[in-house]
């Protein structure tokens, strides 16, 4: 990537007298093939649905809810002007200094609420200032939640000194544990777009970046029907979130792509 990058910016100095800017190499997933009316994803997945959403405009996509409630724990709230289209860009915010709980955050929710098994690509920027976690998951309940977070503070006690991406199903089998790995960044994750994909099928979840496989498992697969949703929020918490965050912490999201089932 890093060579291919620099190649191509020599070329394109070299070859043209103007350019107005020049053009990032992307890398994403393929598209599914579709057969028969159904969305084949490499080979091995099988689905009857997709959506597809891109930011447009100043409102919300039809297909996507603002979320309009508090946490019950009291720390933060989820309000509908913290999820913001503009610019091409769904911005969910934190906002930042803020000094009272609940915190205001933002979150968008997937009308369909019955999702079981898909595969979501996520194309965004995650959040640069400390202090919050970008979300972007399956949840029917605590126990039945797969995910992708980002936790902006490099010192929060779950990263260690290194932000790190965190893939988790959260304690289906409810044996106490749940499943869970971590993955290093792309580099500049917090000012490029970079795609984030969880695939989950029956009994197995694999995640993503950037369409290379990171990581998959067989432990703790939810099984149960719901909705996605994608979020940014802050609840001081100094083992997760940390925060909340001095400044403004947006979570960009450019375009989300969904193939997927219902139960
Ligand atoms: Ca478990």
């Amino acid at each position: 990537m890093y060579f291919i990058k620099n190649f191509l910016v020599v070329s394109l100095a070299a070859g043209l007298a103007v350019s107005a800017s020049v053009p990032t190499v992307l890398k994403r997933s393929p598209a599914a093939e579709v057969e028969n009316g159904k969305y084949i994803v490499d080979r091995q997945a099988e689905f009857d649905n997709y959506a597809s959403w891109t930011f447009q405009g100043n409102s919300l996509p039809e297909g996507l809810y603002a979320s309009n409630y508090p946490i019950s724990d009291g720390t933060r709230v989820f309000v509908p002007e913290n999820a913001i289209v503009r610019n091409g860009y769904l911005d969910l915010l934190v906002n930042g200094g803020q000094t009272a709980m609940p915190y205001t955050c933002g979150e968008v929710v997937t009308v369909a609420n019955n999702i079981r098994y898909a595969s979501v690509r996520t194309v965004a920027i995650l959040t640069e200032p400390a202090g919050v976690c970008n979300g972007m998951f399956f949840y029917e309940s605590d126990a039945q939640e797969t995910d992708i977070e980002w936790l902006s503070d490099a010192n929060s006690l779950s990263n260690g000194g290194t932000r790190r991406l965190w893939l988790t199903n959260q304690d289906a089998n409810q044996d106490g544990s749940s499943t869970s790995n971590t993955v290093s960044p792309p580099a500049d994750a917090t000012t490029a777009e970079h795609e984030y994909r969880l695939d989950w099928t029956e009994g197995r979840v694999r995640w993503f970046v950037d369409g290379v496989q990171v990581w998959e498992t067989t432990e703790d697969v939810p099984s149960v029907p719901g909705p996605w949703v994608f979020n940014n929020w802050s609840n001081g918490d100094p083992g997760w979130s940390v925060g909340p965050p001095a400044v403004d912490a947006i979570f960009r999201i450019r375009s989300i792509e969904m193939y997927y089932n219902t139960a």
